[in-house]
């Protein structure tokens, strides 16, 4: 399989999380992707192809110009207003109607922030906009020629961000623009399957009142863990789109045997769905040591995710979203990518 990737990536390098009242190290961090590039070049899985440019139109399909706005000026507004520290939100529009947008950047934080671990810094802006065009590039050329399965090696990740909301490491969404640029390409049905440990809100949110569009989540149940306020069975769509959000949440200590059977019911309803194409949000937080996650899945598991999912027999996309076991992220990412090509 081949891999679309840039060194671009770095730009997203903050040095600060707030992590249990502390700032910390980002789990997010440039190393997970040169984990996983390694072991692709080392494994030799295939070519690593560098990103096109397709430039802003098919972000604005998805995200909000205003959303689009702030994240491009935001860092620059902070160091500005004179803050010393990387930008981290501290107040929010909770319970309001009906909110006005603050003028001053301080305010802006909470308005387009869902959560505030993740931090604004030098290039996050340049970096969300590479990894959107890997997503890109590896859409393009999976729609274009014959190869039934590729891997965009996105960083920072994009499951997260809605259309006008950043967090959870996350800022633009990159599976949401590939999956509108498919429909936008010839595409009449989409499917996107979303393995990551974390429930995909944005993705989710994005594509909710849709039937064109159907997003399948796989996730640490959201009473236990991020992101708390999505990803309960009962969100199913709205409107047209009733029926084509599923949500698959699983409790604390699951394992590889009982991930798998919510896996096969996945996989099921992307079936009947009929998609032309999937669209993976691969994220490797699921595995036994990651340090922000309860699910027990092993290395060789990934192995047969990947298989499952090639009996679907569908062109794929994976995009990478997240893992935090840095040391092993490559392993296990690889293991799903060549677990597919087997099949
Ligand atoms: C893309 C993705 O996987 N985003 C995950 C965002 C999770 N953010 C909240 C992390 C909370 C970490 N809590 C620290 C527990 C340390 N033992
Ligand atoms: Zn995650």
């Amino acid at each position: 399989m081949e891999s679309i990737f840039s060194e671009k990536h770095i730009l997203r390098n903050a040095k600060t999380e707030l992590s249990g009242g502390l700032l910390v190290e980002p789990y997010e961090r440039p190393s997970r992707a040169e984990y996983i590039v390694n072991r692709i070049r080392d494994t030799q899985l295939g070519n690593v192809i560098s990103p096109g440019d397709y430039g802003m139109s098919p972000i604005r399909a998805i995200h909000s110009a205003d959303f689009v706005e702030f994240l491009q000026t935001a860092w620059v507004r902070w160091k500005e207003a004179g803050f010393e520290g990387e930008a981290i939100p501290s107040v929010w529009p909770a319970g309001q109607l009906q909110t006005v947008r603050p003028r001053f950047i301080e305010g802006q934080l909470g308005y387009y922030a869902l959560a505030g671990e993740t931090s604004l810094s030098e290039g996050t802006w340049e970096a969300a906009y590479e990894s959107a065009q890997v997503a890109l590039s590896g859409i393009d050329k999976l729609l274009s020629n014959e190869s039934r399965g590729i891997f965009s090696l996105c960083r920072p990740p994009g499951h997260h961000a809605t259309a006008n909301r950043y967090g959870g490491y996350c800022f633009l969404n990159n599976v949401a623009i590939a999956a509108q640029y498919c429909r936008d390409n010839g595409s009449q049905r989409v499917a996107i399957l979303d393995i990551d440990f974390h429930h995909g809100n944005g993705t989710q949110e994005i594509f909710y009142d849709r039937d064109d569009v159907l997003f399948v989540s796989l996730h640490g149940d959201p009473l236990d863990t991020f992101p708390f306020f999505w990803g309960h069975e009962k969100e199913q769509g709205r409107g047209s789109g009733t029926g084509y959000t599923v949500n698959y949440p699983m409790p604390p200590g699951t394992g590889f045997a009982s991930w798998r059977e919510s896996l096969a019911k996945a996989l099921e309803k992307i079936a009947a769905f009929n998609a032309d194409v999937l669209l993976v949000s691969l994220g490797v937080d699921t595995f036994e040591n990651d340090p922000i996650s309860f699910f027990k899945l092993k290395s060789d598991d990934y192995l047969v995710v990947g298989r499952d999912i090639a009996e679907l027999g569908i062109k794929t996309q994976f995009v990478m979203e997240g893992g935090y076991d840095v040391e092993e992220i490559g392993i296990n990412v690889v293991n799903v990518l060549a677990g597919f090509d087997s099949r």
